[in-house]
């Protein structure tokens, strides 16, 4: 519930305490010689206007002071929000950054329900990724990472995580995914690449992509190691002649 809504309520409640306390210090004024009942009546018949002039009175203008409060403290905790996601968010291609993957990991993690389930990691990175730049020109350059980023999207399932881990490598963490599972989801994207022709100025340019996978199960999986791993994985990719998915 948003905090304006409990705030608000909070002062009407709160408020409404006020004709009651002043009431029982009536009472203890008169040293609670008369009984509750009819010291109450007594009183409801006397002042009733003033008790109902406080209960709406204090009750409305604490409900307006929560209201307002918690109007603030709703802004504050959307902005934090907003804040967060934009820290972790590759303003360029829309995938998480490094601390998003960081995160989600660790996240991850901690919902895994065996100790079996195996995590996969892919690290992927474009292949003379430079010369396309020095070629084609920085701006070109930035379209080809946002291709990439949609293929990796369009590829991978809704739980896995994706992120540019920086410059033009990415990496994908996949849960509950075996060795062979991620071998199949890293030659997806190689091959969509491969297949896929970006055009520079009706010119096409093809541009292709090396992976390194890496599969740990149970209590074993560690982020660093994964990554470690992955990018081991990545390095024979490149060495053994780019284009090429390499599994650890
Ligand atoms: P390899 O096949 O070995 O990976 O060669 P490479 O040329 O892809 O690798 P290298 O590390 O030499 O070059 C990476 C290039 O990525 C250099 C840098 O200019 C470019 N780059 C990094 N971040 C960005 C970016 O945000 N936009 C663009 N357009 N280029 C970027
Ligand atoms: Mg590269
Ligand atoms: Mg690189």
């Amino acid at each position: 519930m948003k905090k304006s809504i409990t705030f608000a309520l909070l002062g009407f409640g709160l408020g409404s305490c006020a004709p009651l306390g002043a009431f029982l210090l009536l009472w203890r004024q008169v040293q609670f010689t008369s009984a509750l009942n009819d010291f109450f009546t007594l009183e409801w018949n006397q002042y009733h206007f003033f008790y109902e002039y406080m209960l709406v009175g204090t009750s409305v203008v604490f409900a307006f002071f929560g209201y307002f409060l918690g109007n603030d403290v709703d802004k504050i905790q959307s902005k934090n929000r907003r804040l967060l996601v934009e820290s972790q968010t590759d303003p360029l291609t829309g995938l998480g950054n490094h601390r998003y993957l960081h995160e989600a990991f660790h996240h991850q993690y901690q919902k895994r329900k065996s100790d079996s389930e195996p995590i996969s990691c892919l690290m992927m990175d474009l292949d003379f990724f430079k010369k396309v730049n020095d070629t084609f020109g920085h701006p070109f350059g930035d379209e080809v990472l946002r291709v990439f980023a949609h293929v990796i999207k369009k590829t991978i399932r809704p739980g896995d995580i994706a992120a540019r881990y920086g410059g033009e490598e990415f990496v994908c963490i996949l849960p509950n995914c075996n060795k062979g599972e991620a071998i199949k989801v890293a030659e997806r994207v190689r091959e969509t690449m491969e297949n896929h022709t970006i055009s520079f100025k009706k010119t096409p340019v093809k541009i292709t992509v090396s992976v390194g996978a890496a599969t740990e199960a149970g209590i074993s999986a560690n982020y660093h190691e994964l990554v470690r791993l992955a990018d081991k994985a990545l390095y024979q990719a490149k060495e053994s002649g780019r284009n090429k998915v390499v599994s650890i």
